[in-house]
């Protein structure tokens, strides 16, 4: 889950090895929920929020989507959220954490696009997400797809999180 154009299809495309899910060159694109059977658990590719041109009834059959699929699906073991290492989180991102906590789902926090900083200057952006967050550090993990950065780590962390509960 995350903004649109945060990254996700690309993450979920990296992940599995293979290229499942659509990556956007205009952001907004994916507008279904997509469902990737793996061999022990699924991982969902959400339309991301926050797409500016969305109008004010798909916003709102948008959130019914989401608090649903947050409070209701019994087999949802987690949520990986995706932020953009860059930037502190917006308004829509602030309103996304808002759903999560009230869900008490867990969370796995992945900050993207980490080529885009220099290396030296991703572990203080790291540790300013965190703190805006209001998460631990060890929550979060950094990735870069276009650099396969953190890519096994990642899909480590989703095998243990995923397996307890198939
Ligand atoms: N530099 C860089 N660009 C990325 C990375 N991951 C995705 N992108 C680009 O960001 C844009 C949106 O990616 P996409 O996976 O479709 O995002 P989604 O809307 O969240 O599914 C595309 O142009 C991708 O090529 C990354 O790790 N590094
Ligand atoms: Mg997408």
């Amino acid at each position: 889950m995350g903004r649109s154009n945060v990254g996700k299809s690309s993450l979920l495309n990296a992940l599995v090895g293979r290229p499942l899910a659509r990556v956007s060159a205009t952001p907004g694109k994916t507008q279904l929920m997509n469902a990737y059977r793996l061999p022990t658990f699924w991982l969902l590719d959400l339309p991301g929020y926050g797409f500016a041109k969305a109008d004010r009834s798909s916003r709102a059959a948008y959130r019914v989507m989401l608090e649903k699929l947050l409070r209701e699906r019994e087999s949802l073991s987690g949520v990986v959220w995706l932020l953009d290492i860059r930037h502190p989180p917006s308004a829509d991102d602030a309103e996304f954490q808002g759903f999560l906590t009230q869900a008490g789902r867990s969370v796995l926090v992945v900050l993207t696009k980490a080529d885009k900083l220099p290396y030296a200057q991703r572990g203080k952006a790291a540790a300013e997400r965190a703190r805006e967050l209001g998460v631990d550090l060890e929550q979060i993990q950094i990735v870069s797809t276009r650099d396969k950065l953190g890519i096994n780590e990642l899909a480590e962390s989703l095998l243990s999180a995923a397996g307890g509960m198939t």
